[in-house]
């Protein structure tokens, strides 16, 4: 690899980062032309959902000027017509002389033929430069790309004796204001939050996205297999915030229409998927647009999405507090979900400790 080329990629990575939270379902892409004498001549990022891709934004605030360059993009340019057109053409157009990609585009109609078409048009192109990070910058768009299902991830308070509650069907104060403020930060990131319906019966919250600035609507789901969600609960208060889902089965919907209906009067979608079938369920979201979600609990709901192996990121909160023996415990130990993560990051928030990681794959 040229010196250079990686710090040159840094660079795309940090401008793709000005995206987050905004391009959803689409990637968050930043590119950078430089010139032969190591010159950044041009820049940009993709800025919205169906707006101009991050490379035509850079090769437009070059000009001339990349004719001859190399042009940096953190992912694959496109070769397919989507609601834009193929940047692979725009990037001949302009004259340039190399490309150099963080990483293979997985989306079906692109996967490598971007690269190739370059190729085959003289162009010298070079992959895989700090591809590990141009993964994790788009994990959502990677995970829906492989999986059909939204990025996971599964987020937890707890006690320092592992508790999510001081006792069973109470909805208890377990990490202090600034957490509570952290978490609600992290809520803005995400395309849509969820919980059982255990959690919003006991919590009765309204699943929004307090005191953080927010582009786009939120949308809120509930997992409810037994429509036990009551078309009374406080999140139908908050239908500006975003849209409401409750997924559940069709057999639930058949056995209880005047409950269906009422949730529906009450500004829900119901959405299906089979009993007990968290996997099913997140791909019905995928398939509706979601690419990321935070799995608030509780405890059922995220013991079901650990099972699966649908869980991709963790963040754990740990307050000094101890319940003891009458606290409800959560499914597993949080060190023993801390061994499974990798990169972890521990910080203190106020007197709470927060552990944030990627969870281990191997395939
Ligand atoms: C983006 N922004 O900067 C790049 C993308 O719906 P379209 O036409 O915008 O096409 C979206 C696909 O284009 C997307 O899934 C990805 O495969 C590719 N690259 N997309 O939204 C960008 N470079
Ligand atoms: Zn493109």
């Amino acid at each position: 690899m040229p010196r250079g080329d990686a710090e040159y990629m840094d660079r795309a990575l940090s401008i793709a980062a000005r995206g987050r939270g905004l391009t959803s379902p689409n990637p968050l892409v930043g590119a950078v032309v430089v010139s032969a004498d190591g010159v950044v001549v041009g820049s940009g990022y993709h800025q919205r959902a169906g707006g101009p891709h991050a490379e035509i934004h850079a090769l437009r605030s070059a000009g001339g000027a990349a004719r001859g360059a190399t042009l940096f993009s953190t992912l694959e340019p496109c070769c397919h017509t989507g609601r834009t057109g193929p940047c692979v053409d725009s990037i001949l157009a302009a004259g340039v002389a190399r490309v150099v990609v963080g990483v293979e585009d997985p989306n079906p109609q692109v996967q490598g033929g971007g690269v190739r078409f370059l190729r085959e048009h003289g162009i010298d192109v070079t992959v895989g430069v700090r591809e590990a990070q141009a993964a994790r910058l788009n994990l959502p768009f990677f995970v829906r790309v492989r999986y059909g299902r939204p990025l996971v991830m599964l987020k937890v308070a707890l006690s320092r004796d592992g508790c999510v509650a001081r006792q069973p069907g109470v909805r208890s104060a377990i990490t202090a204001p600034p957490a509570v403020r952290d978490a609600h930060a992290l809520r803005a990131e995400f395309d849509a939050i969820a919980v059982g319906a255990e959690t919003l019966l006991v919590d009765d919250s309204a699943l929004t996205a307090r005191e953080v600035h927010r582009v786009r609507p939120l949308t809120r789901v509930i997992f409810d297999s037994r429509l036990r969600t009551p078309p009374t609960a406080a999140i139908f208060g908050t239908r500006d915030a975003g849209p409401i889902v409750i997924v559940t089965s069709a057999a639930d919907v058949v056995n209880a229409p005047e409950q269906a209906a009422a949730l529906a009067r009450a500004g829900a979608r119901l959405l299906q998927a089979p009993r007990h079938d968290l996997p099913s369920a997140l791909r019905v979201l995928g398939a509706e647009g979601v690419t990321s979600l935070l799995l608030e609990g509780g405890p059922k709901v995220h013991a079901a999405a650990w099972e699966a192996g649908v869980v991709d990121r963790v963040r754990l909160y740990v307050s000094p507090a101890v319940f003891g023996a009458g606290g409800v415990p959560w499914f597993v130990t949080s060190a023993s979900v801390r061994l499974a993560l990798d990169d972890v990051d521990v910080r203190m928030v106020g007197p709470d400790e927060c552990t944030e990681g990627y969870v281990h794959r191997t395939d």
